[in-house]
């Protein structure tokens, strides 16, 4: 518990979060399906979340946007686009972004609930710790200013990338 805000980090698959309000995509810019967060989200939503984006892409490095979830079993998908390592720079500040403003957006949408997956860490190649040390500042950065999120969950794929993330949030 920091403030109102439970943090959570939990090994699992972004796309098996039924109690959460809404989750995270690692999205392409042009909010497609794709490979590992974005194929997984895709497939379990189905074909009109592609439609359903479509206005809305492209987007940038740090940015996020909201869609209804479809099949997945959230209310919303907050679709954020993470930097390509040391390729989109500042990368730090572009990964921070991604959590602070699908955590702003996520409580304008009046939702408790928020799951992320471990954003740019797959194909976009960033450092795994670093990355944890990146999101875990981010994160607690915004709770001061969230009104209606009472639940931040990371939804990690592998138990090396929960031990990691558990380290960065001192949960350890
Ligand atoms: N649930 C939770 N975590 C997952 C899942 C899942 N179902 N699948 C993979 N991960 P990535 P990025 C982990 O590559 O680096 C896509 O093709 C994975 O082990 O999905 O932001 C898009 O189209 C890794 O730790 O996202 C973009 O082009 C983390 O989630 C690009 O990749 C992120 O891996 C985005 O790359």
């Amino acid at each position: 518990m920091e403030g109102n805000v439970q943090l959570e980090c939990v090994q699992g698959d972004i796309t098996q979060q039924g109690d959460l309000d809404a989750v995270v995509n690692a999205a392409n810019a042009e909010l497609r399906t794709g490979d590992g967060v974005a194929g997984a989200i895709h497939r379990a939503a189905g074909p009109e979340l592609e439609q359903a984006c479509r206005p809305m892409a492209p987007i940038k490095p740090g940015e996020a946007v909201i869609s209804p979830a479809f099949g997945l079993p959230n209310k919303k998908i907050i679709h954020c686009l993470g930097p390509v390592y040391n390729i989109d720079k500042p990368s730090d500040e572009l990964l921070a972004r991604c959590f602070q403003n699908a955590l702003w957006l996520a409580d304008k949408a009046r939702l408790a609930s928020v799951g992320f997956p471990a954003i740019s860490t797959g194909a976009f190649g960033y450092p795994l710790e670093e990355a944890a040390d990146v999101t875990a500042d981010a994160v607690h950065s915004v709770l001061s200013d969230l009104n209606h999120v009472t639940l931040v969950r990371m939804v990690l794929f592998s138990g090396n990338d929960l031990q990691v993330f558990r380290k960065a949030f001192r949960m350890t």
